[in-house]
């Protein structure tokens, strides 16, 4: 784990001193959402079960959270973050949530060691499970 770190501040470091010359290649390489369940901003009348984000370029299990809180800023994920077997889908389960404003948090580092990191809100209107 420690090597690991290691390697990920070198390439960084490598990145950064390197950006000139490699140019506009590298930024091909993040990691950025391309799809949301629930959708981004969305309003959704049934408690979903889970949130899932899909990302365009594979990401690593060791360094992607992903949490889910309430309006009262409380965890509402049940169990840790998982990261799919294609390390494209970061998936978490939740409680059963009561109707409100959540928000999701992520943060993820790609395969290349660039980290990218956002967060969206979404709405539930109805109680269900
Ligand atoms: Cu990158």
């Amino acid at each position: 784990m420690i090597g690991r770190a290691v390697a990920t501040f070198f390439h960084l470091a490598a990145v950064i001193m390197g950006a000139a010359a490699v140019g506009a290649g590298i930024a091909g390489a993040h990691a950025f959402p391309n799809a949301e369940q629930p959708l981004v901003g969305s309003t959704v009348a049934a408690p979903p079960a889970a949130v899932t984000i899909t990302y365009d370029a594979p990401i690593e299990s060791l360094f992607a959270k992903l949490d889910v809180v309430n309006s009262s800023n409380e965890e509402q994920d049940d169990g840790p973050a998982a990261v799919g077997p294609d390390h494209r889908t970061l998936s978490v389960k939740l409680k059963p949530l009561q109707p409100g404003d959540y928000t999701v948090t992520w943060a993820v580092v790609a395969e290349d060691g660039h980290r990218t990191e956002g967060s969206y809100d979404f709405t539930v209107t109805g109680a269900g499970r």
